[in-house]
C-alpha cells in the first residue's frame, strides 16, 4: 500500500526515497539487485575510509562487531546480516524507503527490528549527508546491535518512544536518541571513544567530536539531555559522554512519566555553555574536569 513520505524533525527538506512500495508498517524490500556497480563501489569506499580510522576512535564494542557486516566491497544483503544479528541478540534488519514516522520507527525498535534505509547517498554527499542512508544505518547503527546491553537499550528506547507519544513527550525522547544513539561518546581508560552512529559514519565529525576544542563534552545526565536541543544539519555544539552502556541502560530503565511532568514547563538548557558544576571532558581524554 502506498504511504505518504515523512519529513524528518524540523527540516523542511522533502524526504528522499520511494515510499510507493512500502507496507503499512513502512517496511519494504531491499531490492539488492537494483544497486548499480557504482553504488557498490561508493559503499566500499565509504566503508574503507571509516574502518581504517576506527581504531582509537570507535568504541571497542563497535570494533568487535563491525566485521559482522560482511565483506565491505559491496552493499550487503540485509537478510544475511539479519541471520547473524538474530542469533546474537534477537534483532533483525528490515528495509525501509527512508525516514519513517516516529510511531512506526518506535514500533519497529520495540520489536527488535532495526529499519535500514535502502538508498545510498549521491557522490556529491560522499563527505556529509543530513538524512540517514544505507551506509549511515548499516555502518553506524547495526554493529552495536550485536552488543547485548546496547541491544536491550535500543528495544527499551522503542518501548519508551511508544509511551512518550501518548504523553506528548516525543521531543524529549528525540533528544535522548540524538545525544546517545546518534551522537554519543563513551569514556574509556584510553580516552574518549565514539558509539553514536551519526559520528561513527562521518569522517569529519568523528575527528571533531573527539579532538576539536570547539564542542562541549558533557557528562551524561538524563534530565540535562532531555532539556538540551540539538541541530540536525551541522556538527553538534555539545556531545554527551557515558561511562558505560550499562550506565545508559540503567539511567533510562525507569518510567519517564514523572520526569516528563517535572520538566514539562522548564526552559531548554544551553547547548553552548555549561551549567554551574557541570562535569565536562576535555578533547581526547578520559578524565573528568569539573566546570
Ligand atoms: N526513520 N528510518 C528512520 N530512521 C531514523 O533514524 C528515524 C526515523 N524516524 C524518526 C526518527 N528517526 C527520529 O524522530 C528519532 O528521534 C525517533
Ligand atoms: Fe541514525
Amino acid at each position: 500500500m502506498a504511504v505518504a513520505p515523512v519529513t524528518y524533525g524540523s527540516s523542511t527538506r522533502p524526504p528522499r526515497g520511494d515510499y510507493s512500495e512500502a507496507r503499512d508498517d513502512y517496511t519494504c524490500e531491499q531490492h539488492w539487485e537494483r544497486y548499480t556497480p557504482e553504488e557498490h563501489t561508493m559503499y566500499a569506499r565509504l566503508f574503507e575510509r571509516q574502518i581504517k580510522r576506527a581504531p582509537g576512535q570507535a568504541c571497542e564494542e563497535f570494533i568487535a562487531a563491525v566485521g559482522e557486516l560482511g565483506t565491505a566491497d559491496h552493499i550487503p544483503r540485509f537478510e544475511s546480516i539479519s541471520d547473524s544479528l538474530h542469533r546474537a541478540t534477537g534483532w533483525q534488519v528490515v528495509a525501509v524507503p527512508g525516514l519513517i514516522p516516529e510511531h512506526s520507527f518506535f514500533s519497529l525498535l520495540a520489536h527488535r527490528r532495526f529499519p535500514v534505509t535502502v538508498w545510498l547517498r549521491s557522490p556529491a554527499e560522499f563527505d556529509y549527508i543530513v538524512e540517514p542512508d544505507v551506509f549511515h544505518d548499516l555502518y553506524g547503527h547495526v554493529p552495536l546491535l550485536f552488543n547485548p546491553v546496547f541491544a536491550d537499550y535500543m528495544q527499551a528506547f522503542g518501548r519508551g518512544g511508544l509511551k512518550a507519544q501518548g504523553l506528548q513527550a516525543l521531543e524529549y525522547l528525540a533528544r535522548l536518541y540524538w545525544y546517545t544513539v546518534e551522537f554519543g561518546l563513551i569514556a574509556t581508560n584510553r580516552g574518549l571513544r565514539v558509539y553514536g552512529a551519526g559520528v561513527l559514519s562521518s569522517v569529519g565529525e568523528t575527528h571533531y567530536a573527539l579532538s576539536s576544542p570547539g564542542p562541549l563534552r558533557l557528562a551524561f545526565d538524563l534530565k540535562r539531555v532531555l532539556r538540551t536541543p540539538y541541530k540536525i544539519d551541522d556538527y553538534q555544539l555539545a556531545y554527551f559522554v557515558v561511562e558505560s552502556f550499562s550506565q545508559l541502560f540503567d539511567a533510562t530503565a525507569p518510567d519517564f512519566s514523572p520526569l516528563y511532568a517535572e520538566i514539562a514547563d522548564q526552559p531548554v538548557l544551553p547547548v553552548d555553555s555549561t551549567l554551574h558544576g557541570e562535569r565536562t571532558y576535555p578533547p581526547n581524554a578520559g578524565k573528568v574536569v569539573v566546570a
